[in-house]
């Protein structure tokens, strides 16, 4: 039988679906759990997660094989999203949710005697994804199956996802996530589908039977990548996409010949080399510039990918290619695929294209999505990694860009600086490749990830391909799934939500607005049950905290959340330094009409970034002086939750009162935490960035706080920037500063925090904490305010939910296909 994507249509013969009744779930349960995994009732509660698993995935499977079906039907034109980074979470309660499973799934166990919920729980995090990329790409094949677009991801098999972090003496420790120790029950292995990516060897110029010049990359190092399909369903709608997922091997041939020299150690080490491509993830939310395996891993999801896309395309004409392909971007990472697809149309003996055809395919095919304003950020290569690691790609990114500059110089002629600017190649002691620039110029599409966003990257990183080509550059504001992030993560919101706006939120989040009015109206019926729920959400990650830290919180104070990647530029920082002046105030006395907070901040720091791990452990030390005062009792508590996730985040949003947003003015390109937490009901506190804007638009001022420098005033500060005149300036500033320095918060390390002092009081201080610290108390100020009446706290977390419709990526998507992707729905 042929695979069903080697053929032109699909004649396979049909496939019924499996009966969804309780009584059938229960036997297949059993079933697998006795005659395939042969363990028995009583046995570990992961082997029930995995029958469980096993049992909904063959459900899943008839719709998997027809959605493959329909990409096969002629004109269908699909898009192939690249990313090295799919931040998954837990699936199984994902999937009974889109196939309507839930309610006989949990009839079906009542024969095992345990609760839905335990065996959720049980599943763990594919954490393939660092931070707001991973966790885009992962929401964004939810919008596109649920919207039936034909789209695969395609990403890499990480042994080891995003490390487990633990706390110790206040410090963070890093563990290794062998999440697939145990096995992983939605993926399917097709090695059937096998690709070969080459390493290394050197390129040869010759010329064929008909006199024209050709190239060949030889003596390569061959690593054989191996797919692994995860299905991706749709909501209530049949359609099941695929993430196809590379996993690294050594080829036979490559271990042989070293074997058979008799070298059996170095054979053994060739084959680790190989197959440590696909070993880890690269725990760094910036860049880590310059690592040789990280190129490695860019380059072979790169070639897997693309060559398994020309494999479907089979014998097909060639110019029809980009009718019918399209492949988004996910940041620079995979932007080497500008080079690869130029090879692949040059070089590959049946297909063998001249440069002007190759290149026109190429632009016609790709998308580049930007996610980052930092230049220190943007992606560079040593020039003499390329030329070690893909030779024959460093010629052509050489002749592309010799290409290009022609052009440059034809429109601004004389103008060597600009030339200069636009280079593929950084020149220097060590030359560099600009990836940025290769995807911009390779790509027909280039966009931001929110509309402030959008607009620096044209003013200011790419300003010069912007007045190049100002037709190609678009914004795309980021989105979040409402599947996930509303409807499992806040069932019994959801659920009162169902009850006053209908079943269909779930698919068409405008519909939230039908609330507005609740909320306006004084439904006094309704604000209470709002409120009922969400107390009893903070009731529940009260228990979560206390288990996980031992800190007691006190579910009627205010939950004052932020969790996000630990980074200077999202200043959590900002956040300590108020936790302190809230501490200083305490210990003043000065509580009159005090607002009870209880302060819970998140997040991983990059291993190596020591400024981000100081301040986990001075998150750390100032909570451990704050939850022991008894001065201080329940009027403040202040705990860093350890490992957060996306399932602590399921847990997190929906107790959570208010969400801070509170980076420096532009240099949040988007986030999307931001958007999670007002759909669920929460209150943002946060500067003019990224999408926060978009927020405060939708849902107005009053109800919205607020506070900092905008965009450009952080830029026009900078130069003059005086970190000591606000202290000067500002008593409870002064207060938290001499606080800090007189290691109140140090433990019994004299001089603990003085790095982050001597930061935050540079006049270099690029994130310009201090510039930002009255505005932000006056905020909080406001904050508190607003709590102390509790009605109208609620009206204001109904109007943020109600208002959150535009931040589903289910329109996202839709903007995505309008603008750049224009595909086939299928139906
Ligand atoms: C680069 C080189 C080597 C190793 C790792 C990396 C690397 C990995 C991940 C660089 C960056 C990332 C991730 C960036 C990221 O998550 N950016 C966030 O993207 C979100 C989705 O668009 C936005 O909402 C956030 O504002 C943005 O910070």
């Amino acid at each position: 039988m042929p695979e069903p994507d080697t053929i032109d249509t699909c004649v396979l013969p049909n496939m019924p679906a499996l009966p969804n009744d309780p009584e059938h779930l229960a036997r297949d349960i059993r079933r697998y759990l006795e005659y395939h995994l042969g363990r028995f009732l009583g046995c570990d509660r992961f082997y029930l997660y995995e029958s469980l698993a096993y049992t909904v995935r063959d459900r899943i499977m008839s719709d998997w094989r027809n959605t493959w079906c329909m990409y096969k039907r002629p004109g269908v034109r699909r898009a192939h999203y690249l990313s090295l980074e799919y931040l998954i979470g837990r699936s199984l309660s994902n999937h009974l949710l889109n196939l309507e499973l839930r309610a006989p799934v949990e009839q079906s166990l009542k024969d095992f005697a345990i609760a839905l919920e335990e065996i959720n729980d049980t599943e763990p995090d594919a954490g393939l994804g660092n931070g707001g990329l991973g966790r885009l790409a992962a929401c964004f094949l939810d919008s596109c199956a649920t919207l039936r677009l034909p789209v695969t991801g395609y990403g890499l098999r990480y042994e080891y996802g995003m490390f487990h972090q633990h706390i110790e003496n206040g410090y963070q420790i890093e563990d290794p996530d062998h999440w697939l120790r145990d096995g992983h029950p939605w993926e399917v292995e097709r090695p059937e589908y096998t690709q070969v990516v080459h390493f290394g060897g050197r390129t040869e110029h010759f010329t064929d039977q008909h006199g024209r010049p050709h190239a060949r990359w030889v003596d390569t190092e061959d690593v054989l990548a191996v797919p692994y399909d995860v299905p991706v369903s749709g909501y209530r709608n049949t359609i099941v996409n695929t993430l196809r997922l590379w996993s690294a091997s050594a080829t036979a041939a490559f271990n042989l010949r070293e074997f058979n020299a008799g070298d059996y150690a170095d054979s053994v080490a060739s084959k680790n080399q190989a197959e440590n491509i696909t070993m880890v993830l690269y725990p760094n939310d910036a860049n880590e510039n310059g690592k040789e395996l990280r190129l490695r891993q860019q380059y072979f999801l790169t070639s897997a990918s693309l060559q398994d896309v020309f494999r479907q395309w089979g014998d097909q004409p060639l110019d029809a290619f980009a009718d019918h392909n399209v492949f988004q971007l996910n940041d620079t990472h995979p932007s080497i695929a500008v080079a690869e697809m130029m090879r692949i149309l040059l070089d590959d003996p049946d297909k063998r294209l001249d440069w002007k055809q190759a290149w026109d395919l190429t632009c016609r095919c790709m998308a580049y999505t930007n996610h980052t304003l930092l230049p220190e950020a943007l992606e560079r290569w040593p020039v003499r990694l390329f030329e070690q690691l893909v030779p024959r790609l460093l010629e052509i990114i050489y002749e592309i860009n010799a290409r290009f500059l022609a052009v440059v110089r034809q429109r601004w002629p004389g103008d060597s600086e600009r030339v200069k600017r636009m280079s593929l190649i950084e020149e220097g002691n060590e030359p560099q490749v600009r990836m940025a620039w290769l995807a911009i110029i390779g790509s027909f599409s280039v966009n931001g990830v929110a509309a402030l966003h959008s607009d620096l990257l044209k003013q200011g990183l790419f300003r010069d391909f912007y007045e190049l080509w100002p037709e190609k550059f678009n914004n795309k504001t980021n989105g979040v799934t409402p599947r996930r992030w509303l409807a499992l993560a806040n069932p019994d919101l959801a659920d009162l939500i169902t009850e006053k706006t209908g079943d269909g939120w779930q698919a068409d989040l405008e519909r939230l607005s039908a609330m507005a009015p609740l909320a306006d109206n004084g439904d006094r019926e309704f604000l209470t049950a709002w409120q009922t729920i969400r107390r009893r959400n903070k009731v529940r990650l009260a228990e979560l905290v206390f288990e996980q830290t031992g800190v007691e919180f006190n579910p009627s104070a205010l939950f004052d959340v932020q969790v996000k990647r630990i980074h200077e530029y999202k200043r959590q920082l900002l956040n300590v330094l108020h936790v302190i002046h809230l501490y200083d105030r305490i210990r003043r006395g000065d509580t009159a009409h005090w607002v009870n907070r209880c302060v819970l901040i998140g997040g991983k720091a990059a291993p190596g970034y020591q400024r981000a791990k100081e301040i986990i452990k001075l998150i750390n030390n100032v909570g451990a002086v704050v939850n022991n005062d008894p001065a201080v009792g329940d009027r403040l508590k202040l705990v860093f939750l350890p490992n957060y996730g996306v399932s602590k985040m399921m847990k997190i949003c929906p107790a959570a009162d208010l969400s801070e947003q509170i980076s420096t003015a532009g240099k949040e390109a988007s986030g999307t935490g931001n958007m999670k937490f007002m759909l669920n009901g929460a209150i943002t506190i946060g500067t003019y960035d990224g999408a926060n804007i978009e927020i405060l638009e939708a849902v107005g001022e009053e109800n919205f706080f607020l506070f900092g420098l905008k965009a450009d005033e952080v830029s026009a500060l900078r130069s003059e920037y005086d970190p000591q005149q606000y202290i000067d300036a500002d008593h409870d500033l002064a207060q938290v500063i001499s606080l800090l320095q007189s290691d109140h918060f140090s433990g019994i390390e004299c001089g603990l925090f003085r790095g982050i002092l001597d930061a935050i009081r540079s006049p270099h201080d690029p994130w310009m904490t201090l510039a930002d610290f009255r505005s932000y108390v006056d905020a909080q100020r406001r904050v508190e305010q607003a709590w102390r009446d509790q009605e109208h706290w609620t009206r204001m977390s109904v109007r943020n939910c109600a208002a959150s419709g535009g931040f589903s990526s289910d329109r996202t998507i839709r903007e995505y296909n309008e603008d750049i992707w224009h595909l086939t729905e299928l139906m």
